[in-house]
């Protein structure tokens, strides 16, 4: 069993396994250099050979417990007919959602049109760099999925004024997303992927009210299908204000944390395995700095079944020697 799988399966509290969300990204050169040339990131994504030997790039360089897959959440609308590109400085822009094509479209259509990335994680859990590893599958949350396809930019830049407007289309748009979703995550797992992630990562938009109906019903039958799998789940519900009441009702096997909430109350509220935390911007100070926070983490979580990450993507502008020296530090706890 990897070490990831261990603190998820037998609640091991004395080892801590680290892996970086985003560990396969721009702050490497040797990704920028693959980037530069191939300016379609979906094109990339896809591309079999190259998101293989991107996703095995950190693994090269740091001693990670795991392999991310390098794809993106935004492959399910792509999946399923809607456009996708990425521009430069603005992020996802995504076309027209038709809802009658998304609606009728077939499983093995989408399945052709994502295809490479179940080959990509084939090569990648095959890959003597992953051994005693584990291979990390993942997806979007429905409610995530729906706020990029509907909203068709990230939310960051502005959401729709009359996102909310037909509630009826959006519970559909829903439900089909969760029908994909599970296509995605299952197909992951039969070609190697041992733990599923799902990201939220606009969970933080919703008032407490609307949590029930965006977040929390539509999330609960993708972690009861990852479970059915005999696969661990993990939950990263970023910017929800109580992490408690969202692993009582949603249940995942782990929940991922992000940087605003106090990991203290964590420790003491939430009995399940936990991951994740530390401030990505610690990566941007100084070595003595990125020592102190990250001992901090695993001082907290000392008892507690933990799994070291960051508590959102490392950001690009970050020297890959400090992400060295934070996986050592871990390492050498
Ligand atoms: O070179 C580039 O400009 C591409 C940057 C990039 C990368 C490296 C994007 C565009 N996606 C990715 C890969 C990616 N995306 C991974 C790979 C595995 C790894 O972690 O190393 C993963 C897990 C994701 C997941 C993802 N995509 C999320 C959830 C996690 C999060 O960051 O909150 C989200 C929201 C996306 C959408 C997306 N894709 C890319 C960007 C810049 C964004 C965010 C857009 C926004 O700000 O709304």
């Amino acid at each position: 069993m990897t070490p990831i799988n261990k603190v998820i399966i037998e609640n091991k509290t004395d080892i801590n396994p680290i892996w970086i969300m985003r560990q396969a990204g721009r702050y490497l050169p040797e990704f920028r250099k693959i980037r530069e040339k191939n300016t379609d990131f979906i094109k990339l994504c896809l591309n079999h050979e190259l998101s293989t030997e991107i996703t095995l790039q950190p693994l090269k360089r740091f001693q990670l417990d795991a392999a991310i897959i390098f794809s993106d959440i935004l492959m399910i609308p792509h999946g399923l007919n809607q456009e996708v590109n990425f521009k430069k400085n603005f992020g996802p822009l995504l076309g027209e959602l038709n809802l009658d094509l998304i609606s009728s479209l077939e499983e093995k259509d989408f399945i052709k049109k994502v295809n490479p990335v179940y080959k990509a994680i084939e090569l990648v859990s095959k890959n003597q760099l992953t051994d005693n590893k584990t291979t990390i599958g993942f997806v979007g949350a429905p409610w995530t999925l729906l706020v990029y396809m509907v909203n068709k930019q990230s939310p960051k830049l502005k959401l729709l004024d009359n996102f909310f407007e037909d509630e009826h289309k959006l519970k559909r748009i829903l439900k089909i997303i969760e029908k994909f979703v599970k296509i995605h995550i299952k197909n992951q797992i039969d070609n190697g992927a041992n733990v599923i992630q799902i990201f939220d990562s606009w969970a933080g938009l919703l008032p407490a009210k609307d949590l029930d109906s965006y977040v929390y019903n539509p999330t609960i039958p993708l972690v009861e299908f990852v479970k059915s799998l005999n696969i661990p789940v993990v939950c990263f519900p970023r910017g929800i204000k109580d992490y408690k009441n969202y692993c009582d009702i949603v249940k995942p096997d782990v929940i991922c944390i992000d940087y605003e909430v106090d990991p203290i109350q964590i420790e003491r509220n939430i009995k399940i395995p936990v991951q994740g935390g530390m401030d990505p911007k610690i990566l941007l100070t100084d070595k003595e700095n990125l020592k102190k926070e990250a001992k901090k983490y695993l001082d907290i979580f000392k008892d507690h079944p933990y799994i070291f990450n960051l508590g959102h993507g490392v950001l690009p502008e970050t020297n890959p020697d400090m992400m060295d020296y934070l996986v050592k530090t871990v390492k050498d706890y």
